[in-house]
């Protein structure tokens, strides 16, 4: 019952929010610098960190021979290859969004307060407020309850910033929980939500591959002539619904060798190359903290306070490839300890709470 009415509160927070959210990401920092990926569809700040890092190299955004190369369709050009041998993927670079809290509260919460409390923790924090009626009938339908909800809004800054500003000025989940905790004091939350942003990148194995229209043997023999005279190791590839042509390469060649080669292939037979990428993938999978209705310990994420949690939780620690538990469930879970991360001691803290010893 409690799952059904959080959920559909934050069904309907994300129907009302969504033409405020739509407008402020439009108009991307012209500034902006590389952005998260995640590789190999983990889905975690690490990863996007690791992914950073390992970027064996990235296109000058200013290299402007290759451009078709990276840019193809995608709306921001800055994108980069991630390469080790054998394994060449591109990352598409992307602006940050904003962490958010939605908050749902009595009508005649104090606003202003929730404002100051916010400001001394993001001076720049942009912050919504408004009132909907969630008996009108548009809403639901059928006769006019008046039930008047207060909406708030939280971000930490406004529009979308680089990667690496963003990393910095996002909300964390411990200041919502600060947050949280100086809002609820003034009474009439109804729900808190905590929204991170992670966004997958769009990834592909790379092929180099040069478009025509190329009719087979005209331009497949020169091609072959040159891949013989450059001592390149690859063979080629005619396609013929593209009537295209693939290099694959026998070595195990970084990304950086890859777009080198494109390069040179440009330079030398004057066509321009384009490495093969996905469209795919690319999406910003939303994970959800609810902070104000969860019930602590519930570890499994089913609303219930059971000996199952406590079994889930020395699962997720024996066995973590197999048993997972959901981000909320996590949340639910790090009761002992002052936040130190799911131990063995949870789940001897759920055992206690469920024999009433805590
Ligand atoms: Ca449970
Ligand atoms: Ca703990």
């Amino acid at each position: 019952m409690k799952k059904t009415k959080r959920l559909s509160a934050f069904l309907l927070a994300s129907l009302i929010s969504a033409g405020t959210v739509s407008s402020l990401s439009a108009g991307a920092n012209a500034d902006s610098f590389y952005y998260y990926t995640h590789i190999d569809g983990k889905d975690s700040r690490k990863d996007f960190e690791e992914a950073l890092e390992n970027c064996a190299f990235k296109i000058p955004v200013e290299n402007e021979i290759l451009g078709g190369c990276y840019v193809l369709n995608i709306d921001n050009p800055k994108a980069a290859l991630y390469g080790t041998p054998g394994y060449y993927k591109i990352i598409r670079m992307d602006d940050a969004i904003s962490d958010d809290i939605q908050i749902w509260a009595d009508p005649d919460i104090d606003v202003e307060k929730i404002r100051q409390s916010v400001y001394e923790l993001y001076p720049d924090a942009e912050i919504s407020s408004y009132l909907i009626d969630f008996g009108a009938p548009e809403v639901f339908g059928g006769e006019h309850i008046p039930d008047i909800w207060r909406g708030v809004t939280i971000k930490a800054f406004k529009d979308k910033l680089p990667y690496h500003e963003a990393k910095e000025k996002n909300i964390t989940l411990e200041n919502a929980e600060k947050l949280h905790d100086i809002i609820a004091q003034n009474g009439g939350v109804r729900s808190f939500l905590f929204r991170e942003n992670p966004i997958k990148a769009s990834v592909t194995y790379t092929t180099l591959t040069c478009y025509g229209p190329f009719e087979e043997n005209e331009t497949y023999d020169e091609f072959e002539k040159y891949i013989s005279e450059n001592n390149m190791n690859c063979h080629l590839y005619y396609n013929n619904y593209f009537k295209s042509i693939d290099f694959l390469s026998y070595d195990n060649l970084s990304a950086e060798d890859y777009y080198k080669i494109a390069e040179k292939i440009y330079r030398d037979i004057n066509t321009k190359p384009y490495i093969s990428w996905s469209k795919s993938g690319n999406q910003s999978d939303e994970i959800t903290f609810d902070l104000h209705n969860y019930i602590s310990g519930d570890a499994n994420d089913d609303d219930q306070l059971a000996l199952s949690d406590a079994v889930a939780i020395l699962q997720s620690i024996g066995n973590p490839d197999d048993y997972e538990l959901t981000p909320q469930g996590e949340y639910n879970a790090d009761i002992t300890g002052d936040k130190d991360g799911i131990t063995n001691l949870d789940a001897l803290t759920v055992q206690r709470k469920l024999l009433k010893l805590e």
